[in-house]
């Protein structure tokens, strides 16, 4: 088991009051059952993003789109967060400048207790009309009948971004900005690939934030990480704030 022994210059940010930023993906998730996207066994093998995660697919085919988002929806309302998800909520309790930037969908982060984030890639929790553009918190499981429809009779769609969509520009804005005042920028469970999201620990180290990887894989982040801890998040993370003195609420 890879041992988490920090740098004193983590230690010292970790401990410190200055702006942090965390930004995760997938793996972050991984802990608590619901696979990654690229990883062997992930939700990208055998099914080509192409058909079920573009506006097009849907256009083409919406309930082969809302099998794949409805399957992902029960599997989500199936788990809990890990405790990678309690230690990030734990380093925002410290009431120190934070901010959450996930471009995870699955809503574990909110249910771990995070609240100052914002959601890169929107949310499996919310459907959004087609032709009305109402917005609708729902937590049914399973959907039933596929696709679902709007009261005024539109289309529901997984208010998701796709790719070729744009992301919500509130969000990734707020994202800019913590990147752009962090002192420390820790990059948790993502392959780093998918742009733009990609590019907001970038824009960190630009800025002159320490930024620190945590993936049992290297990734296209890896060279601009002043440290990266090769394991699993739900391990790392703890052990982090545990050398830190940060304490995290157990499993609740
Ligand atoms: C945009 C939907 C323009 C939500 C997702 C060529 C062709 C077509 C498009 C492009 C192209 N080149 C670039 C693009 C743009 C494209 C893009 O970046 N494509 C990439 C793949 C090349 N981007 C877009 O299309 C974006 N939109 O550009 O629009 C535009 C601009 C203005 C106006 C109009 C239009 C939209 C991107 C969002 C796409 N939506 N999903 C959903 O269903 O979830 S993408 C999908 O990838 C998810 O959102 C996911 O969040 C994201 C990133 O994946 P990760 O989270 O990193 O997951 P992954 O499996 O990849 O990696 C997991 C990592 O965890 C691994 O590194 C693994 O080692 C690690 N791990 C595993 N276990 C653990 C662990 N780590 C820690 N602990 C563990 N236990
Ligand atoms: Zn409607």
């Amino acid at each position: 088991m890879p041992s988490t022994v920090p740098s004193a210059r983590l230690l010292a940010l970790l401990r410190g009051h200055e702006p942090a930023l965390v930004f995760t993906g997938a793996g972050v998730s991984r802990e608590s059952g619901i696979p990654t996207f690229r990883d062997a066994g992930g939700l990208w093998e055998g099914v080509d993003p192409m058909e079920v995660a573009t506006p097009e697919a849907f256009d083409e085919d919406p309930g082969r789109v809302w099998r794949f988002y409805d399957a992902r929806r029960r599997q989500a309302a199936a788990i809990r967060p890990n405790a990678a998800h309690r230690a990030i909520a734990a380093i925002e309790a410290t009431g120190r400048p934070f901010l959450l930037a996930t471009q995870n969908v699955d809503g574990l982060h909110e249910l771990a207790g995070s609240r100052a984030m914002v959601r890169l890639h929107g949310s499996l929790w919310q459907l959004r009309c087609t032709s009305c553009g109402r917005r609708s918190d729902d937590r049914r499981v399973p959907l039933d009948p596929l696709p679902p429809r709007c009261a005024c009779g539109g289309l529901l769609r997984p208010d998701v971004v796709w790719f070729g969509e744009a992301l919500p520009m509130v969000a990734f804005g707020r994202a800019e900005r913590a990147a752009r005042n962090a002192a420390l920028c820790l990059v948790v469970g993502t392959s780093s690939l998918v742009e733009p999201a990609a590019g907001i620990p970038r824009i960190a180290r630009a800025s002159g934030a320490y930024v620190v990887e945590i993936n049992p894989e290297a990734t296209p982040l890896s060279p601009l990480a002043g440290e990266r801890f090769a394991g699993a998040a739900g391990v790392i993370l703890p052990e982090l704030l545990a050398a830190a003195g940060i304490p995290m609420e157990s499993a609740a």
